[in-house]
């Protein structure tokens, strides 16, 4: 393993203390929580690895900028910032502000929809960008390359689309029936992986030969820049700012959950590159949705941290700071066998808890299992993305099985040291000397949608 590591590019200036439990209180913790760590008090959580999004640490810059915050209902100042920011780095023509990324779906994705019997093709729908196309009446279609379910293989861009299934699907279904194809970058779902530049160039090359509209789903962007910087030829000497754009170019709109790469703790954004029916729409729809089109849920103190985050998000430093944690961590467990999504992704470390634990069934939760195990080992929360996350098939009501069961150890950005990630590493680690004692999971009480967030478990005996 590569003992160094990319020290960090900003120095301390707040703090807020986290408390360690004792495995006793952690034990009663769990239980009271029904085995879903969702459900636990975040003070009862050491290190917090549920999610990026919006649990970064803001800059001093961006604290700041805050207090230039214009409140107005109408025309705020900090819009026209905020807005300033989004067209120098898209190249776009038109912004219109949302509350988070899933607000920025429900307004842009029913624009697409037209008829009955329409499909999204993306390389992999994020659930909630999956749960939009379900309600705006359409199907959600993943097609990714298969290399992406094989974690152990190395390949450096395991979002890439798999462009001829994508041409296949394109063609049996026609392509007036395709709404839009949205280029998930990165790719969250399975490991925060990235999309080359050259599969999104063909990717794009193939829907505008159809007349299909591009939406990028860019939650994490720059850090996707980046990877197409580290390990794509050509790529070496261009900026982040250069390498974003030429994403940007290739689209028609872009949608974003500012909570992640834009280094908020909450936003989201919607531009549009030039279609201004498209905007009008969107811009009729916002108020009722989300509020006025100079606003969209967002204070006007939150456009401006967006407005800085969005820029510092592009500096090399940061990036490369943010993405050698992840590195790092990845490292640790592969050095001690643990088995993960191999490289890692830009966001974090996940464990590929079916080659764990092959003794658990897959309706029995594998990953649950091991996040609950790792919260008992040291109070760190992680989050299972698998068959838990997935639910059920409507029309059979069977649980679904989850190509990939995976534990997500889910890096916040600028928020723990190495220091924190050891911690994380030795109670994986201890976790998986004695994964054949693990159990799996089941139902106490499950809620009919998004099961994940509520429900209520109990250990198989
Ligand atoms: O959580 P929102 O509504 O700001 O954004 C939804 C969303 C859209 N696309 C992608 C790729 C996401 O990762 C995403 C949200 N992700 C969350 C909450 C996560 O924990 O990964």
């Amino acid at each position: 393993m590569d003992k160094k590591y990319t020290a960090e590019p900003y120095r301390i200036k707040m703090v807020e203390p986290i408390r360690q439990t004792t495995r006793e209180e952690r034990i009663t913790l769990l239980e009271k929580s029904g085995f879903n760590p969702f459900s636990l008090r975040s003070e009862d959580v050491y290190i917090d690895l549920l999610t990026d999004s919006g649990t970064g640490a803001m800059s001093h810059n961006q604290w700041a900028a805050l207090m230039r915050g214009d409140e107005a209902y109408a025309g705020s100042r900090s819009f026209y910032r905020l807005e300033k920011v989004i067209k120098d780095i898209t190249g776009y023509r038109y912004f219109i502000p949302a509350h988070q990324g899933r607000g920025a779906e429900q307004v842009v994705l029913p624009q697409f929809v037209t008829k009955p019997g329409m499909s999204f093709i993306s390389n992999m729908h994020f659930d909630t960008t999956r749960a939009h196309v379900e309600l705006a009446g359409a199907r959600a279609i993943d097609c990714v390359i298969d290399e992406c379910f094989e974690t152990q293989n190395y390949h450096p861009f395991k979002g890439n689309f798999h462009l001829e299934r994508l041409r296949e699907l394109i063609k049996a279904r026609g392509a007036d029936n395709v709404a839009g194809i949205i280029m998930t970058v990165t790719n969250n779902s399975a490991g925060g992986q990235p999309v080359s530049m050259e599969n999104l160039r063909q990717t794009s090359d193939i829907a505008k030969a159809h007349d299909i509209p591009i939406i990028i789903d860019g939650a994490r962007y720059a850090e996707n820049a980046y990877f197409v910087k580290q390990r794509e030829k050509g790529y070496e000497n261009k900026s982040i700012h250069e390498i974003s754009k030429e994403l940007f170019g290739l689209a028609d709109v872009f949608l974003m959950s500012a909570k992640k790469d834009g280094l908020s703790n909450i936003g989201g954004i919607i531009a549009i590159k030039e279609d201004d029916a498209l905007f009008e729409r969107c811009r009729t729809y916002i108020v009722p949705m989300e509020g006025f089109p100079t606003y969209g849920g967002m204070t006007g103190r939150d456009m401006e941290a967006l407005a800085v985050g969005l820029q510092e998000a592009l500096e090399e430093d940061y990036l490369r700071h943010r993405l050698d944690q992840v590195r790092y961590l990845g490292d640790r467990l592969r050095d001690a066998g643990v088995p993960i999504q191999h490289p890692v992704g830009g966001h974090a470390v996940f464990v590929d808890c079916k080659t764990m634990c092959p003794h658990i069934p897959f309706d029995q939760f594998p990953a649950q299992s091991v996040v609950n195990a790792v919260y008992l080992e040291a109070g760190v929360r992680a989050v299972e993305i698998g068959s838990f996350l997935l639910g059920r098939d409507p029309d059979t009501k069977e649980n679904l099985q989850s190509p990939l069961e995976l534990m997500r150890l889910t890096i916040p950005r600028r928020t723990y040291t190495y220091t924190h990630l050891d911690v994380v590493a030795d109670a994986v680690i201890a976790v998986y000397a004695r994964r054949n004692e693990l159990k799996g999971v089941t139902f106490e009480y499950e809620p009919p949608v998004l099961r994940h967030f509520t429900s209520r478990l109990k250990p198989v005996t």
